[in-house]
């Protein structure tokens, strides 16, 4: 399997607008998570569509292997990027207008055939997630990032048994909690 050794950014996450960065961030802690380099940018569809285009068309030359977009509202930037790339293309739609999402969800995930964009939850847990599934992508021709995924999973199972751990243990010794049941012989 080949490796990516480089430390050119290699996913291009961008943005609508600079208030999608609390959300976006989730994403940008994965990636450094997993060790993988990344460009981003603030550039909208609707306010800066040459921008977004020019981004879009020369993903390929920088490097880029996949984008992750994030918009809120008539949220059009990850279709614009798909429209202009075919490298594939992850959209987080953030919860910033008054519709708190849905707006965003439905117009990043209803693309027409032909042009996919894959579209994940809304807001913070989605932008997780694009990052994780950005990784996914990557480790297909990455042996050592393949490891390093599966060390993040292990890492979200040891933090479930811990908190399964913590709660158990607030709850013992009270009443209903883990009591042993009386046989009625
Ligand atoms: C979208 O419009 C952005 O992605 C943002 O979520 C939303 C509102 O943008 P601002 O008015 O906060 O800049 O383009």
């Amino acid at each position: 399997m080949q490796t990516l050794m480089t430390t050119l950014p290699v996913v291009s996450i961008l943005m609508g607008s600079e208030n999608d960065l609390p959300v976006m961030e989730e994403c940008t802690k994965v990636l450094e998570q997993l060790k993988i380099p990344f460009e981003i940018h603030v550039a909208s569809a609707h306010r800066t569509p040459k921008r977004v285009a020019e981004l879009a068309t020369g993903g390929r030359e920088r490097g880029i292997r996949v984008f992750v977009a994030g918009a809120g509202g008539a949220a059009h930037l990850a279709g614009v990027i798909a429209a202009h790339t075919s490298l594939p293309v992850i959209g987080v739609p953030i919860d910033s207008s008054p519709l708190l999402g849905l707006d965003a969800l439905l117009a990043t995930a209803m693309m027409p055939g032909g042009v996919p964009v894959a579209t994940v939850a809304v807001g913070k847990g989605g932008a997780r997630n694009a990052g994780i599934l950005a990784a996914q992508i990557l480790a297909l021709g990455d042996a050592s990032l393949e490891r390093r995924l599966l060390d993040y999973r292990a890492f979200l199972g040891a933090s479930v048994e811990k908190a399964d751990n913590s709660v158990k243990a607030q709850y013992r010794g009270r009443a209903g909690a883990g009591a042993k049941r009386k046989t009625g012989a």
